[in-house]
């Protein structure tokens, strides 16, 4: 399409929506075909657009030229503009339609290898293969425009209450989880690593500026093909000076209802497509005692999702907080209880939501040699932490911080079974494209 017709066909363009919601006689609309029929003399097209949709009808003895040929023509999800006159009709969908003066395909769809219906029986490996078209739903569209109110809300909530937001490095040198699930690069004459969360980073943040944000793409080397895990995910993190984790899952409690509460308000007619019934969550705070005791499981061992669900069953519609988690369950950088090397219990938490773990945080270590015996302690070399280490020589303020990720917390809010489907472009251990 050459530009001055692009020009001509975008120039008096009206979105969908005001068609219905403005008093228009005459139109000129640009859309996706998303369904075409033909009975006898009559053409029906309904044409989408991000705003809505509405039917085109055109009767074979009262078009112009060859506009009733042309409706034969336009196949499914071809980019077309229509212009026309708007008639009430009490059975369109909507209560109007426009009459046709004009019509021209801006771009053609080739034949569709995935359906793309309100009730798409295609399945999710084969819809992820196509899931730019996939992308041409809808209900898709809806689960995205949720994430977006998602991450806008959570940036919205810390950068009112003054934090800074941050961009970290991605390519890091060493491990910041303490596992081994990372993926390599190859930087130069040095072995890196794609970052796997902005842990240490975050931290040295917090000690010079003293709250801080981010949201931020992390990749994970880990084998296992589940419904809740990707090897790329997006997490959006918090590191705060001078706090405990009281303090900081007390920030988590307020920034998800706050989260939720703008999802409610902002995504209405997105969460009325999914069916979804959403409520702000309670919060509920129990120590990892309590929570063995009351689950019936062994001492010492992880939630497994079982338990999780578990939890959701007893307390639905709340964020469950399980904090002073054993040390020898958390990472290297959290921060033993009183600060004792060899203390069982850490300060430490998990937040579970809807029956799965949406966030993990606690407070850190920031003294030197405490860090330098917890990482001995996991079996970690601290020769590959020297400057994260040397960071905390220099001022360094007690400090605590967590991560939600985000494609888990769409997935719950979303209520979707697997976490493909939180993501636009998923990468698992078998997925790179599209
Ligand atoms: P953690 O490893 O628990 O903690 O990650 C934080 C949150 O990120 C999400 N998440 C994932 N989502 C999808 N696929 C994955 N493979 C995946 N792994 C994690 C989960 C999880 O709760 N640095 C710490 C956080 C901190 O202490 O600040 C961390 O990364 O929702």
């Amino acid at each position: 399409m050459v530009k001055t017709d692009l020009r001509r066909l975008t120039k008096k363009r009206v979105l969908i929506e005001d068609v219905f919601k403005k008093n228009l006689k005459k139109v000129e609309i640009i859309g996706w075909a998303s369904k075409t029929r033909g009975l006898g003399k009559i053409r029906f097209l309904l044409l989408r657009d991000i705003s809505g949709m509405i039917q085109v009808t055109a009767v074979r003895s009262k078009v112009k030229g060859d506009i009733f040929e042309m409706m034969d023509k336009i196949s499914s999800e071809s980019v077309v503009f229509v212009k026309g006159e708007i008639k009430t009709l009490k059975q369109a969908p909507g209560g109007k339609e426009v009459i046709p003066d004009e019509i021209v395909e801006i771009a053609h769809a080739d034949e569709l290898p995935i359906d793309v219906s309100d009730h798409s029986k295609t399945e999710l490996p084969k819809r992820l293969d196509y899931r730019f078209l996939d992308l041409h739903r809808k209900k898709i569209q809806s689960i995205f425009k949720i994430q977006s109110e998602i991450a806008h809300s959570f940036r919205e909530y810390f950068y009112n209450k003054n934090f800074m937001e941050v961009q970290l490095p991605s390519i890091i040198s060493s491990s910041s989880e303490g596992g081994t699930e990372l993926f390599p690069v190859n930087y130069f004459e040095k072995k890196a690593y794609l970052a796997q969360s902005p842990q240490l980073y975050k931290q040295m943040l917090a000690c010079a500026v003293e709250n801080v944000f981010t949201i931020t793409p992390v990749w994970r080397a880990e084998k296992h093909n589940t419904i809740r895990h990707l090897n790329e995910s997006r997490q959006m993190d918090i590191e705060m000076a001078f706090a405990g984790q009281m303090e900081v899952m007390k920030e988590l409690e307020l920034a998800v209802q706050y989260i939720v509460k703008n999802v409610l308000e902002k995504c209405k007619v997105e969460l009325d497509l999914l069916k979804i019934k959403l409520k702000v969550p309670k919060a509920k705070y129990m120590s990892y005692d309590e929570t063995v005791k009351l689950l019936k499981v062994k001492y010492g061992e992880d939630l497994t999702p079982e338990n999780e669900k578990k939890l959701d069953e007893k307390f639905p519609d709340t964020i469950v907080f399980v904090h002073s988690w054993p040390a020898s369950l958390k990472p290297f950088y959290i921060m033993p209880k009183q600060g004792k090397a060899d203390a069982k219990l850490s300060e430490g938490f998990d937040a579970i939501y809807k029956g799965m773990e949406i966030s993990s945080g606690g407070q850190r270590i920031h003294l030197p040699d405490l860090l330098i015996e917890r990482l001995k302690n996991k079996k970690l070399n601290p020769k590959n932490f020297k400057s994260y280490i040397d960071s905390f020589r220099f001022g360094a303020p007690p400090h605590s911080g967590w991560s939600i990720g985000l494609e888990r917390l769409t997935q719950l809010i979303t209520n979707q079974t697997n976490i493909r489907e939180a993501v636009l472009f998923p990468r698992d251990r078998t997925r790179l494209t599209p």
